[in-house]
């Protein structure tokens, strides 16, 4: 059997995932799904990197001890991945005794080879990258990801003679065109390399938090080198000889576009000099944009990811990663178009289609169904798409993959509303043509659903047992997908897959934080634990279908109205701002001082791009009184202002057109 190793980066700790991260997970979780369907033995390995400064400091900042802050936060990824459905066999932590003998072990073949060298290092380091930055690397002086000012550091270091390493690394390259995908990473790479390459720092002195240098305790190991060996480490590298033969080199690193250099220039010049094979691919993805910037916690852009599955369930927010960012470049996510997404993709086009097929086997053949004659059109669309599916997914254009499973479903729905089946059960003598159509319909939904495996692993499974087929999950492969005009199929109703959500416009916080309306979650899933969600939910949607298959009447409208106490929760009162500033680095957020009658307050608004600071002093604003303090670049805001985005566009404030006193209460 082929094997398969693949990893993702490993996590600094010093806050929790966001959907940034969260995304890189769900994309490699998808390939690792994809490899396992297509019948490798495949290892998926995750982790978190614990050794940084940042953790370190946040620590201490907790008033903890920096190991029980990183117990503390795994505990918190690992649930955070279980709930998005995460398929890895390990999670390797850089704490972990297996890691630091292997990372002692490394830097030791290093210093063999003749390799590492002490020096003196000046100049810039930026904590958050846990970088060395060259003055031509920042921009305005700042490190141009976090927007911060780098620290001058001058230190006794020990130094990689990376720039030993140009030469094989160019070969490689030649020798290895897959080594670094999409090719614009490679191109980026490539490029780097012609310029020639620098010794670079491999420790840091000074510090106690990380792993000493074999030869010189006095030493840490520099946080990317020992996070890098994390690779090698989590299948035996220094601890497990077998493990290590059986699954070096890894085939594939899948990490995001700012640390491709670390993973394609200095990772496998790492193992050159320690006499190791080097990976086989590195997947540089692109970044998950929040409203233009690159998510992230320190920039105040992070979505909660657990929001998401609070309120679907993992599998929406899976498919709407995978199938709407094309892999390798950078994609937005707004709550307005994952809602939009969900209902024509999931609740309209699967939902109704895997709805429709069982009504109407029950209605027309008590839910069995078995072919009649040859197959119809679905199966030659089926089995381009399927062979369309295997050759996107083997070069990791996972958004492919998903379109070609979309265009069954797709090809399915049209199906069934052009043979129109409930016109042809009226007609006693096309009973064989009525079984026929049928089955064809089950048969393509149930090839949609193997190849939709990897993406949406718990719905697709339970799309397979309601068009009947019994096959273990752990036995389901893709070579069976192929089209099948044959056996009896006994077809299953179920409650809708994915009830719609109504996607009305409503005010939407024009701070990073966005309202997280209540769901309706699928109400065959497993529940998923939520405090803010833990009563049962009723489906808002009508149902897709109408008792013979047929499409529904026109929708009635969706209830999702709320009791008078539900509204009365929510304070809004009326405010005055006394003092407004740009948030630095900031283009979107802008610090308001404001009088809400009883006190003043700071509140971290994003309407930068709308409003000057000096046209909002002195002008009446509305906020949410009563909502729970949340950091945004650092600054603490205590409330939400309410404006109106049309369309997404620049938001203009909730306003009076009388004067009204601050502190008075809006009802
Ligand atoms: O870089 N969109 O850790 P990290 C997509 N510890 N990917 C994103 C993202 C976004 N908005 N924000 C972050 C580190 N990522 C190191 C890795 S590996 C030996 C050490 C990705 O917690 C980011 O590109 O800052 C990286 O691949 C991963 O999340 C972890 O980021």
């Amino acid at each position: 059997m082929p094997r398969f190793y693949i990893t993702t980066a490993i996590d600094y700790v010093n806050s929790r995932p966001h959907l940034g991260t969260a995304y890189e997970k769900i994309a490699a979780d998808v390939i690792a799904r994809y490899k396992r369907l297509a019948g490798f033995d495949t290892h998926f390995v995750m982790g978190n990197d614990e050794h940084s400064q940042n953790v370190f400091k946040k620590a201490r900042e907790n008033d903890e001890d920096p190991l029980a802050y990183c117990d503390r936060m795994a505990r918190e990824f690992l649930d955070v991945w279980q709930r998005l459905d995460l398929s890895f066999d390990d999670f390797i932590r850089t704490t972990e005794p297996r890691h630091k003998a292997g990372v002692q072990e490394l830097v030791r073949r290093m210093t063999a080879a003749g390799d590492i060298y002490e020096g003196h290092y000046e100049g810039w380091y930026c904590v958050s990258c846990e970088a060395f930055k060259q003055e031509k690397d920042l921009v305005d002086g700042l490190c141009p990801i976090h927007r911060t000012k780098p620290d001058w550091i001058r230190e006794k270091n020990y130094f990689f003679r990376l720039s030993n390493y140009t030469q094989p690394l160019l070969e490689h390259f030649q020798a290895q065109p897959e080594f670094v995908v999409p090719d614009v990473r490679r191109n980026e790479i490539l490029r780097l390399l012609e310029g020639g390459l620098d010794d670079i720092s491999v420790s840091r002195a000074g510090q106690a938090w990380g792993i000493p240098m074999p030869e010189d305790p006095s030493s840490v190991i520099y946080v990317w080198v020992d996070a890098l060996i994390n690779y090698a480490t989590a299948v035996g590298f220094g601890t497990d000889t077998l493990l290590f033969e059986q699954w070096w080199p890894a085939d594939l690193h899948v990490i995001g576009k700012d640390i491709t250099r670390f993973h394609c220039v200095i990772w496998p010049a790492m193992l050159m000099s320690a006499g190791l094979p080097v990976p086989r691919a590195v997947f540089g993805h692109g970044w998950v944009h929040f409203r233009g910037e690159k998510m992230s916690k320190s920039l105040g852009t992070a979505i909660e990811p657990l929001d998401a599955v609070q309120r679907f369930g993992p599998d929406p927010l899976r498919l709407y990663l995978v199938k709407e960012i094309a892999f390798g470049s950078d994609g937005d996510f707004t709550w307005e178009r994952f809602e939009e997404r969900y209902n024509v993709d999931l609740a309209n086009n699967l939902g109704n289609l895997v709805s429709r097929v069982a009504t109407m086997a029950e209605k027309y053949r008590e839910g069995r169904l078995a072919p009649a004659g040859e197959p119809g059109r679905l199966a030659e669309i089926a089995t381009s798409a399927l062979a369309e599916y295997r050759q996107q997914m083997d070069r990791f254009a996972l958004e492919g993959g998903a379109a070609a499973a979309f265009r069954i479903v797709d090809a399915a729905n049209e199906y069934i509303a052009s043979t129109e089946p409930w016109a042809i059960a009226r007609d006693a003598s096309r009973g064989a043509e009525l079984s026929q159509v049928l089955f064809d319909v089950a048969e393509a939904v149930r090839i949609a659903a193997v190849m939709l495996l990897p993406m949406i692993p718990g719905s697709a499974r339970e799309i397979l047992r309601r068009v009947g087929d019994g096959t273990p999950p752990d036995r389901i492969t893709l070579d069976g997908a192929v089209w099948r005009n044959a056996g009896e199929r006994v077809l299953i109703k179920g409650a809708a897959l994915w009830p719609r959500v109504e996607t009305n416009q409503k005010l939407r916080s024009p701070s990073v934080k966005e309202n997280v309306p209540t769901p309706p979650t699928a109400p065959w899933a497993p529940p998923v634990a939520s405090p803010s969600t833990s009563e049962a939910v009723t489906p808002l949607s009508p149902p897709a279908t109408t008792d013979n298959g047929a499409p529904p009447p026109a929708a009635s409208p969706v209830d999702s109205r709320i009791t008078i106490d539900d509204f009365m929760k929510v304070d809004l009162r009326v405010a005055k701002v006394l003092a407004a500033e740009k948030v630095p680095n900031s283009r979107k957020l802008v610090k308001l001082s404001i009088d809400v009658g009883t006190e003043q307050r700071t509140l971290v608004a994003g309407i930068a791009e709308a409003y000057e600071p000096e046209q909002l002093v002195g002008r009446t604003i509305v906020m949410v009184f009563n909502l729970k303090p949340a950091k945004l670049m650092g600054i603490e805001s205590n409330g939400m202002v309410l404006a109106a985005s049309p369309d997404g566009g620049k938001p203009t404030l909730v306003g009076f057109n009388a004067d009204v006193p601050a502190g008075t209460r809006v009802r």
